[in-house]
């Protein structure tokens, strides 16, 4: 058999786990079974006009009862792990309190049926569907649900962590905190004033820290956990020395109420000084237990923000708008920069020492038309894997700890508040039928899997 592109050039670190990744409210469905509480998911997509479809995620692709043929589909892709969340509210329905069995148990059941296929199970924490009864209480406006929800991911990882060995926390702060909490465009909607969205940051990493601390406590054996944030990633224009140190400069600072305080301990000078009055409420005790130690970082890596050096005084850094011709994957807001995917982890390492990476997810969005033989050719889905993970190549080959890829996503799913409409799968579906049909980029990927490089 002819090996189109040799293994030296394009090969990954050996052992290099390959992955897709998927979240609990996007794909299971089965939202009043066994116990289930409702999530402010639940309550968002049922209010009107909030998601572009007019869908929820009530039934969705109905992963919930369809889980042994989905981790058959991940065998056929040859793929060695898998993320995905798990929703609180089936495990605690009023966030807090009793914890319901039966909630637990299909996470039981999916995580035996992932190990007897050989996939390495990487469960996050909290994919953004907070329980509805802690929302009446506050939400993450309140420090309660930062300690309810190191109580939950105690619980979580004393129940699984005798065969779930890496967990991540909370899945994108920055996403649920700026689009739930500023904009309004994400549940639970609302549109708080600076120092309110600055305080729901502040919870935010409060949780995760609290999360790290009770689970260590809780598991009966080692685990591993980090978070799984999407960072903005800084990337030199020009890959001169000055842009490049402008360039982690930016990522700091951007991140500075996310990644770089839960890696540093502290909030950055620059933040506190923008942020001034508004600036949220914490103590040296809160910012001890947000970085309290990962054991890796994970990266979710989608768009580039570009930089250059700034020759006038501080930031140091000049960002770069976009030009209106810069070009983008079906989601407009998608815009296509392979080069993210190696300058994101190379900052973590450069940045906080980063250790451990994983890349927590990567993909796209495609028009994903099905051709008159009932496939999907989705060759712009590839255009961009190939591209992207040419870069993460060029990392690994460079000795930047990445340690696995998690394609986002295995199947096409509730989108958000795209609703159906936009296709984020390997894997398509049809939401009658709930038949999975594989995309040409599916056998792109499982040849990606099986040479361990770039295909
Ligand atoms: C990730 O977010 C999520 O973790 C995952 O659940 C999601 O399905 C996946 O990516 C694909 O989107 O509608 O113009 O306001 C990636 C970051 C932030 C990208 C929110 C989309 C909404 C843009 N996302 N953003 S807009």
């Amino acid at each position: 058999e002819a090996d189109a592109a040799p293994k030296s050039q394009s090969g990954f670190p050996d052992g290099f786990l390959w992955g897709t990744a998927t979240a609990a409210y996007q794909v299971e469905g089965a939202v009043h079974e066994d116990g289930r509480g409702p999530s402010i998911w639940d309550t968002f997509s049922h209010l009107p006009g909030k998601i572009r479809d007019g869908s929820t995620g009530d039934v969705s692709v109905d992963h919930y009862h369809r889980y042994k043929e989905d981790v058959a589909l991940m065998k056929a892709l040859g793929a060695t792990s898998y993320r995905f969340s798990i929703a609180w509210p089936r495990v605690f329905p009023d966030g807090t309190g009793t914890p319901n069995p039966k909630g637990l148990d299909f996470y039981d059941r999916l995580v035996d049926e992932l190990l007897k296929a050989g996939i390495k199970p990487f469960a996050t924490l909290y994919h953004w569907d907070l329980p509805q009864a802690l929302q009446d209480r506050g939400g993450w406006q309140s420090r309660d649900t930062a300690q309810a929800f190191g109580a939950y991911a105690g619980y979580v990882a004393n129940k699984l962590g005798d065969r779930v060995e890496n967990f991540f926390t909370l899945n994108e702060m920055l996403t649920f905190v700026e689009h739930g909490h500023a904009a309004g465009v994400f549940a639970p909607g609302l549109t708080l004033p600076p120092q309110g969205v600055n305080q729901v940051r502040h919870h935010a990493v409060l949780a995760h820290g609290l999360g790290v601390q009770a689970m260590r406590a809780s598991a009966r054996r080692p685990i591993r956990i980090g978070p799984a944030e999407n960072i903005t990633i800084g990337i030199p224009a020009v890959e001169t020395p000055e842009n490049i140190r402008a360039a982690e400069i930016a990522t700091r600072e951007f991140n500075a109420p996310y990644l770089t305080v839960m890696l540093e301990g502290r909030y950055t000078d620059a933040y506190l000084a923008a942020t001034g009055a508004d600036a949220p409420k914490f103590t040296a005790e809160d910012l001890k237990i947000i970085a309290s130690p990962v054991d890796f970082v994970g990266l979710n890596v989608y768009t580039p923000s570009f930089f250059v050096v700034a020759t006038d005084a501080a930031p140091h850094y000049r960002a770069l708008p976009l030009p209106s011709s810069y070009p983008h994957m079906a989601s407009p807001w998608l815009t296509i920069g392979p080069e993210a995917l190696y300058w994101a982890p190379r900052h973590a390492a450069t940045l906080w020492n980063a250790k451990e990476i994983y890349i927590t997810e990567n993909g796209t969005s495609s028009a994903d038309q099905l051709a008159e033989d009932g496939q999907i050719y989705d060759t712009d889905r590839i255009m961009y894997l190939r591209n992207y993970l040419t870069q993460l190549q060029r990392a690994t080959a460079e000795g930047v700890p990445v340690r696995g890829y998690f394609l986002w996503s295995l199947l096409d799913n509730f989108e958000w508040a795209d609703g159906y409409a936009t296709r984020f799968g390997l894997v398509h579906v049809d939401y009658t039928t709930q038949k999975r049909t594989p995309k040409l980029s599916a056998a792109f990927y499982r040849e990606v899997i099986a040479r361990n490089a770039v295909a």
